[in-house]
C-alpha cells in the first residue's frame, strides 16, 4: 500500500503539510483516540469532548471526499491508549511504505516522533507545521543570539512581511500599537453581544457521553458546551466575531464583568490551535473588515496583534527556547497551588468569578488569566510546574506551546525575562478599576492592610519587598521600589504580617468533609 498518514488530534486541516500530496487511490489517514493524550494531564472534560468531536467530523468529512480513514475510537478493541502503540499497531495493519505526519505542537510528542523515525520499522517523514505564519526555522534565525526576545520587534517585522494594515514601509495610522485605546471601563449599561454557541449535533452528544462515562471526575462541566467542532461552524463563529465582536473588540479588550465571560472576544482559540481555522484567514478577515470601514483601526490592530504577534512570538520561543525554558524558576516560587484553583472556592470574589467560568466553559479571557488568575499565582510565590499544569488543564485551548511561554513566562516571571521585561504584578486596583469584581467581595479593595483589606494590595508589596534582590534594578520597576523605599518600617512590618497570616491559610489539600469526591479531581 502507499503511505500512511498520522493526523492528531490538533491537525485538523485539510491544508496541513502531511496532507497536501495525499493520494486517495493508495494512501490512508490515520486518526487514534487515545487515554494517554487525554490523561498525560487530566484535561478540562470540554476540552476532550471538543477534540474528539472535532476529530470524528473531519475523519467523516475525509471519508465523505473518497479518502481512507483509518480511525481508532477510544473504546475500540485493542487500543493500547498511546500514540506509540497505535502507530504501531497501524503500521502492522498496512504495511505502508512510509509514515507522514506533521510536526507536533508539544515537545513531549516531539520526542516521541524522534522514537518513531529510529524505531518504527518503515521510514517516517515529519513535515513542518505550515498552520503557522512563522516557521520554528525562521524564527530561530530572528531570536539568533539576540539578548531580549521582545514580541513588540517580532511583531513589527512580521506586520512588514505580510503587508497587513500596511501603508508602504509604514504602519496605517502612522502607529504601530493603540493599547492606550484599548483599556477602556466597560460602562455599565453597555451590553455585549449575544454570543453564537452551537448546540451538540449527534456526533458531539456521544463525545460528550464518552468523556463523561471515562473522564467524568477531570475538571468542570459539560453542560454549557457550545464549541463548534467543523470547519464550516468555525468559520460562522469566525464570521459572527467579525460582525459583532470586532467593532468593539480593542476598546474593551481588558474589561472583566460578573457573568459575562466572552465580552467582546473572539472565542476562536480552540478551534484555531486544533486546526478548524487558520491564523492567515483569521487575520485577513479582520484586515478585510478594516479596508470595508466596518471595524475601526484600533480594533483591527487590536486583534491582529494578538495572532499575528503574541501567538506566533509564543509559539517561535516555545521551540526555540525548550526543552530548557520549562525547567527555570527565576524567582524560586515554591508554594502549592491552593485547592480553591481547582474547586472556585475562595472569599476572593475575582478568583472566584474567573474559576467559576472556567469550569463553566473551558474558557477565560486573557486578562481573567493574566491579571486575575495568573497576578494571585505570581504574588503569592505559587510553584512554576503546578500553575503550568493547571492552565494546561482547564482550558480547551490549550497546548504546552502556548500555556508553556503564556504561563512560565508572561505570568510568572520564571524565565528571568526572557519574554517580558517586568513581572505584571498589580494590586487590587488594578482588578477593581477593570471589572466589577470587588462590589461583589468581602474583601474591601480600598483597605490596604488589615483582615478587610484586599488581599492583593498587601501581598503585592510582600511581592516587591521578598523579590527586591531579584527586582529592584528592573528599570521597569523603579516607580514601586522608589515608594517602597520610602515606606516605614512599620508599614513594612504590617505588610509582611498580613501576607504571612494570609498566606498561611493557603491549603493545597480539599476540605475534610469533600475529600473523597475532591481527591479525584485533580
Ligand atoms: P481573543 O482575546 O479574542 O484574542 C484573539 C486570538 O489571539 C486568540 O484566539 C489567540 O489565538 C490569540 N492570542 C491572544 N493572546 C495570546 C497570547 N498571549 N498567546 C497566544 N495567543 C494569543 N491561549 C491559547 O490559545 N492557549 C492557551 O493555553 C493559553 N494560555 C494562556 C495562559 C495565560 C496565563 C495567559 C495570560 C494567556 C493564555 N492564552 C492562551 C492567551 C489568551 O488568553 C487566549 O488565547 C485567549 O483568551 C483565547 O480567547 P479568544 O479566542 O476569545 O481570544
Ligand atoms: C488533547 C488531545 C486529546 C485529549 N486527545 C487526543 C487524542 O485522542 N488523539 C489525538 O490525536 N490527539 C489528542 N489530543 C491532542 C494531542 O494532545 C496533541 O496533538 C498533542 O498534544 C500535540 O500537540
Ligand atoms: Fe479581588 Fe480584592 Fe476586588 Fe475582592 S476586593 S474582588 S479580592 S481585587
Amino acid at each position: 500500500m502507499g503511505v500512511l498518514r498520522l493526523i492528531l488530534g490538533d491537525q485538523l486541516n485539510r491544508r496541513i503539510a502531511s496532507l497536501s500530496d495525499l493520494d486517495p487511490e493508495h494512501d490512508t489517514v490515520l486518526m487514534v483516540e487515545v487515554r494517554d493524550e487525554a490523561t498525560y494531564v487530566r484535561h478540562h472534560k470540554q476540552k476532550i469532548a471538543f477534540l474528539f468531536s472535532a476529530m470524528r467530523h473531519f475523519a467523516a468529512e475525509l471519508e465523505a471526499d473518497g479518502v481512507r480513514v483509518d480511525y481508532v475510537r477510544l473504546k475500540d478493541r485493542g487500543n493500547t491508549g498511546s500514540f506509540c502503540g497505535e502507530l504501531e499497531r497501524a503500521v502492522k495493519r498496512h504495511k505502508p511504505q512510509r509514515v507522514v505526519v506533521t510536526e507536533p505542537g508539544e515537545w513531549r510528542v516531539w520526542e516521541m516522533m524522534q522514537d518513531w523515525r529510529e524505531n518504527l520499522s518503515v521510514p517516517v517523514e515529519i513535515r513542518e507545521d505550515n498552520r503557522f505564519l512563522c516557521s520554528r526555522g525562521e524564527f530561530e534565525r530572528w531570536a539568533g543570539d539576540r539578548a531580549s526576545l521582545r514580541m513588540e520587534t517580532f511583531y513589527r517585522g512580521m506586520r512588514r512581511r505580510t503587508g497587513w494594515l500596511m501603508d508602504g514601509k509604514e504602519p496605517v495610522g502612522g502607529q504601530w500599537n493603540f493599547d492606550s485605546d484599548n483599556r477602556k471601563r466597560l460602562p455599565r449599561d453597555l451590553e455585549p453581544p449575544e454570543r453564537k454557541r452551537f448546540a451538540p449535533d449527534a456526533i458531539t452528544q456521544d463525545c460528550l457521553a464518552l468523556v463523561e462515562a471515562e473522564f467524568g471526575e477531570h475538571f468542570g462541566s459539560l453542560e454549557d458546551f457550545g464549541w463548534p467542532v467543523t470547519r464550516q461552524d468555525a468559520l460562522a463563529a469566525l464570521k459572527g466575531f467579525i460582525r459583532h465582536g470586532l467593532p468593539t473588540f480593542g476598546d474593551y479588550q481588558d474589561a472583566m464583568r460578573t457573568g459575562a465571560p466572552f465580552l467582546y472576544h473572539a472565542l476562536i482559540s480552540p478551534m484555531l490551535n486544533a486546526g478548524l481555522l487558520t491564523a492567515q484567514e483569521v487575520c485577513e478577515a479582520a484586515v478585510r473588515a478594516y479596508e470595508a470601514g466596518t471595524v475601526p483601526l484600533n480594533c483591527a490592530e487590536g486583534f491582529i496583534r494578538q495572532i499575528l504577534g503574541w501567538r506566533e512570538y509564543v509559539r517561535g520561543l516555545y521551540w526555540a527556547r525548550m526543552p530548557a525554558y520549562a525547567q527555570t524558576n527565576a524567582l524560586e516560587a515554591t508554594r502549592d497551588l491552593p485547592w480553591f484553583y481547582w474547586s472556585g472556592e475562595t472569599e476572593m470574589n475575582c478568583l472566584a468569578q474567573c474559576i467559576g467560568e472556567t469550569q463553566a466553559h473551558a474558557y477565560a479571557h486573557h486578562i481573567q488569566r493574566l491579571m486575575v488568575l495568573g497576578n494571585f499565582a505570581l504574588l503569592a510565590g505559587l510553584a512554576p510546574a503546578q500553575v503550568e499544569e493547571w492552565y494546561l488543564v482547564v482550558y480547551a485551548d490549550a497546548y504546552e506551546w502556548v500555556e508553556l511561554p503564556n504561563v512560565h513566562g508572561m505570568v510568572l516571571f520564571a524565565d528571568g525575562g526572557v519574554m517580558g521585561s517586568k513581572p505584571y504584578a498589580a494590586s487590587g486596583a488594578y482588578i477593581d478599576r477593570m471589572s466589577d469584581y470587588c462590589a461583589g467581595c468581602r474583601y474591601d479593595v480600598k483597605v490596604k492592610a488589615g483582615e478587610k483589606a484586599c488581599p492583593f494590595n498587601y501581598l503585592y508589596w510582600d511581592f516587591l519587598i521578598r523579590n527586591s534582590e531579584r527586582l529592584e534594578n528592573n528599570p521597569r520597576l523603579a516607580m514601586p521600589y522608589r515608594t517602597l523605599a520610602r515606606m516605614s518600617p512599620k508599614r513594612r512590618a504590617e505588610v509582611k504580617e498580613d501576607a504571612g497570616r494570609f498566606l498561611a491559610t493557603l491549603d493545597p489539600n480539599p476540605p475534610a468533609q469533600s475529600g473523597a469526591q475532591a481527591a479525584s479531581a485533580t
